[in-house]
């Protein structure tokens, strides 16, 4: 396992071919400060780089995946600061350009800004008992990184609106229930390990084919789906290129487990 020399964040190698990084600012319980990201986006950045890394897990801690932006930090923010240096926009534009699958393991609290970055993983997992929510209007303000957008695609207006306006909290159970997570696991711990499981298992395919499989699913959620239909044939197609479509099914064909090149 690898070790950095990261403040807010840990960065480890469980499996082989898996990056864990862990959210570890406990006793803010991991509210997202610009150190934080800063961090954060340099790990995501160099674990996308590392050919040996084949997906990626994205967790906190057993009390807080993140409790959202550090009120601390905005209390004093001016429109024209928030304007002029376009807050958040550095913190998450990172994200969406990381080709490697990115696997959310949440346990406690996923509030605000905090559950706005699960939902930017691309698998998200929890336990029975985290809590998600957008609470900013609470503080005044509304979400700023997706929330209304992204939370609203995954559940549906009405579910999201009442969720944005009242600011309640929603379960670990709900998530499931909801579509928000893909899995909901007992304890915090199954999590993690559920997460590093499948991060391994994905790990162990084509990465070229797993990079097209996440790119093509990503365009569902932008573009019409006449559009969409097009573009997973161009890319379907594109594969056909691939040295590993030729290992993947000449492996299948002679009973062999492929070697992938990952080219
Ligand atoms: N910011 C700064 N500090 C925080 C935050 C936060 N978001 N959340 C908790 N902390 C701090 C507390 O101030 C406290 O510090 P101290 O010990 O110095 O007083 C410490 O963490 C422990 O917190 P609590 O004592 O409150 O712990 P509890 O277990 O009693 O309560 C809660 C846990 C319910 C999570 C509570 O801390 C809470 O309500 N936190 C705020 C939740 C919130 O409102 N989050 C939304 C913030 S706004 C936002 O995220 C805008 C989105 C921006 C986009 C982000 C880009 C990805």
């Amino acid at each position: 396992a690898s070790t950095s020399s990261y403040d807010n964040i840990l960065v480890t190698a469980p499996k082989p071919g898996v990056g864990l990084i862990t959210l570890n600012r406990p006793r803010a319980l991991n509210a997202l400060s610009t150190a934080l990201f800063r961090e954060l986006n340099d790990a995501l950045r160099q674990l996308d780089d590392d050919k040996t890394t084949g997906a990626i897990v994205l967790t906190g801690s057993e009390k807080a995946f993140a409790a959202g932006a550090d009120i601390k930090e905005m209390k004093d923010l001016t429109f024209s600061e928030a304007f002029n240096t376009n807050f958040i926009t550095s913190w998450s534009s990172t994200i969406p350009g990381v080709r490697t699958p990115l696997i959310a393991a949440v346990n406690g609290h996923a509030l605000g800004g905090g559950c706005e970055l699960a939902l930017m993983a691309d698998i998200l997992y929890c336990s029975s008992t985290a809590t998600f929510g957008q609470p900013e209007i609470k503080l005044g303000i509304i979400p700023g990184a997706g929330g209304s957008q992204r939370l609203t695609r995954a559940i549906g207006k009405s579910r999201a609106m009442e969720l944005i306006l009242t600011g309640k909290n929603f379960s670990g159970v709900e998530a499931g229930q909801w579509g928000v997570a893909a899995r909901v696991f007992d304890t915090a711990e199954a999590c993690v390990q559920g997460a590093i499981d499948t991060a391994s298992k994905i790990a162990s395919m084509s990465g070229v084919a797993v990079k097209a499989a996440k790119e093509v699913v990503n365009k569902s959620q932008d573009l019409p789906l006449r559009d969409g239909l097009e573009y997973e044939r161009k890319v379907f197609h594109s594969l056909f290129g691939s040295k590993d479509q030729k290992i993947g099914m000449t492996a299948f064909a002679e009973k062999k487990k492929p070697e992938w090149s990952h080219e």
